[in-house]
């Protein structure tokens, strides 16, 4: 077996320069113009977050995590090889690749997503989890339209992030992700399914919802690039007929003092997933802080446009 990567919290690589002044850390800013977009619409799109080399590593990688044969495989919390379970619709999801290779590992240091997260969650960050999305070529799988937050009502407030990284140029023909403009105003609904069918949340919409999942929006990314969303945006994205794979990094962020809820019962699902005891604040092995914006900024915090 593999050593397992959560115990270190510092990058293991030198992927990523680390920023050692507020100048610095501001180099890797969005602007206050993204920052409108994301409160307004959910998301933002477009951020520069790897470069070619980059994601040629992480392709390696990946391509090794998929097999199950890997040596550090049971240090995934989830893997699913094909989540739809259809041949004609392979969805590969797997939790935890930040425990096993060093590339994903250091990927959650990457100082843009580090500086990203505190600018939307107005507040120190900490490590929630990763996930691997991948499409295969001519028959890969959809994600259904689902809001995040609703897998993840054990850990409270809501105060999360999603930040999804292209490792393939990211299109409407190979299944780039498509979100409704505004509905993470739309307040919390069930899980209605991650594969499969692509419209299970139709029968949790009420009519006007239903009918603003016409104005969705398709989100292309180049390789290396990223988006991120809000916990409750709905978000989806469609199957792969196209002759190239659409690969996908995730880091899902919480806001420093996210705890396990005492009262949410419903954990993430797996045996594997390290769920804290209840009332504890996210902290420990599992959950890195990642921007602490008193330690990195000094004094100089509203000199960055935030949350
Ligand atoms: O990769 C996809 O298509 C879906 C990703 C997603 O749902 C997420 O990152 O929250």
């Amino acid at each position: 077996m593999s050593d397992d990567l959560a115990l270190h919290h510092h990058p293991l690589t030198d992927m990523f320069t680390q920023p050692s002044s507020p100048t610095e850390w501001a180099e890797h800013a969005i602007g206050s113009d993204q920052i409108r977009h994301f409160e307004e619409h959910g998301f933002v799109s477009g951020i520069p977050v790897l470069d070619g080399q980059q994601v040629e590593l992480l392709r390696e990688q990946l391509a090794r995590l998929m097999n199950p044969s890997h040596p550090g495989h049971s240090l995934f919390y989830e893997f699913h090889s094909n989540e739809s379970n259809d041949p004609e619709t392979v969805l590969f999801h797997a939790l935890g690749g930040w425990r096993i290779e060093d590339g994903f590992h250091d990927l959650l240091y990457s100082p843009t997503l580090r500086m990203t997260a505190f600018q939307l969650l107005g507040a120190a960050v900490r490590f929630f989890h990763d996930q691997l999305f991948c499409k295969p070529p001519a028959h890969g799988g959809a994600v259904s339209w689902h809001q995040d937050y609703s897998y993840w009502t054990w850990t409270q407030p809501m105060a999360h992030l999603t930040c999804w990284i292209a490792l393939d140029d990211a299109t409407i023909d190979n299944g780039c992700l498509h979100y409704v403009p505004g509905s993470h105003r739309w307040g919390l609904l069930p899980v209605t399914g991650l594969a499969g069918d692509m419209k299970a949340v139709e029968q949790v919409l009420d009519l006007e919802q239903r009918s603003a999942l016409d104005g969705q929006v398709a989100v292309s990314l180049r390789a290396g690039e990223a988006v991120f969303h809000h916990p409750l945006v709905m978000h989806g994205s469609y199957q792969n007929r196209s002759p190239l794979p659409r690969r996908g990094a995730v880091v899902n962020f919480a806001a420093d003092g996210v705890w396990s809820h005492p009262e949410a019962l419903e954990g993430p699902g797996s045996d594997r997933f390290p769920i804290l005891p209840e009332g504890q604040p996210l902290a420990g092995r599992y959950y890195p802080l990642l921007f602490d914006p008193e330690r990195e900024l000094a004094g100089e915090i509203d000199s960055i446009p935030h949350l």
